[in-house]
């Protein structure tokens, strides 16, 4: 059956692909981010039962809009997926106040400002999917100019784990799904904070497609957390905690 989905940072990248993916099996679709020229060129590529709505993730107020139009033109919601997000590219001992905020707000408090906004229709419903974008950066933090981004992923994933729980045992058909991708193909490291002319995307990267696929399976399978590239994601995190001096010394040799 169709669901109604509201995706944030749909506008390239992650979210535009998986905007793609879900228009096409039929689903209802309200794209959010700031670029209105881009994103409404896509709404309508897409179709019409995909609609875009300007939104700037770091108000509070914008996210609540997005919130009221998305029930406003659709009466329900049935998955929220907070997607919009920004890396860095400063090590620790250069990072200004400034950077740590941005990071803050366009990581951590993005999706606070979603999951406030949705999950009381949610609980009103008694269901819901709400899904946060992270990153494998928030497990290992490897890539040590991501720095600060590391830092709110991680923080991204204890919001996450704990309005999981916190819903658990009274709204069991609420489901709170953190998405852990490695690199990705897209321009995100080119889109990041102080990113030098020729960023380019890590070897090894995943396709938007891929993950979008990912995400797309974690909608109709609910799960609590998922990487997006399992075989080599998983072994790298069992490796890292089962010793993570070791495995910060093996990045050396
Ligand atoms: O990034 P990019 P991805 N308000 O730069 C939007 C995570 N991730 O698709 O506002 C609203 O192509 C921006 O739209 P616009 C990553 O952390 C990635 O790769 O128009 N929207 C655009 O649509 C992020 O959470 C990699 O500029 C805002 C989108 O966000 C997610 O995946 C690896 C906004 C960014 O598109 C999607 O990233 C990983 C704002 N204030 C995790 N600021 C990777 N690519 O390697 C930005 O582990 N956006």
């Amino acid at each position: 059956m169709s669901k109604v989905i509201v995706i944030t940072g749909a506008s390239q990248g992650i979210g535009a692909a998986l905007a793609r993916q879900l228009a096409a099996r039929g689903d209802h679709l309200m794209l959010a981010a700031r670029s209105a020229k881009e994103l409404g060129q896509l709404a309508r590529h897409l179709g019409r039962d995909t609609f875009a709505f300007t939104t700037d993730v770091t108000r509070r107020q914008d996210v609540n809009r997005l919130r009221d139009e998305a029930l406003r033109t659709f009466e329900n919601v049935d998955v929220w997926i907070n997607n919009a997000g920004r890396g860095i590219t400063r090590n620790v001992l250069e990072l200004t106040d400034e950077d740590i905020d941005e990071m803050m707000a366009v990581n951590v408090k993005s999706a606070l400002y979603g999951m406030q906004a949705i999950v009381p229709h949610f609980k009103e419903r008694g269901q819901g999917h709400l899904i946060n974008v992270s990153s494998m950066l928030s497990r290992i933090p490897f890539a040590t100019f991501r720095s600060a981004y590391n830092a709110s992923k991680s923080a991204l994933n204890a919001l996450t784990a704990n309005l999981r729980m916190d819903l658990r045992a009274d709204y069991p058909n609420i489901h709170v799904s953190l998405v852990m991708p490695g690199a990705v193909s897209t321009a995100f490291a080119a889109n990041s904070l102080h990113a030098p002319e020729d960023a380019v995307t890590m070897q090894g990267a995943q396709t938007p497609d891929e993950v979008a696929a990912a995400i797309v399976d974690l909608i109709d399978n609910p799960r609590a957390e998922i990487y997006t590239n399992p075989d080599a994601q998983l072994e790298q995190v069992k490796r890292y905690y089962s010793d993570v001096g070791a495995f910060e010394a093996s990045m050396h040799r």
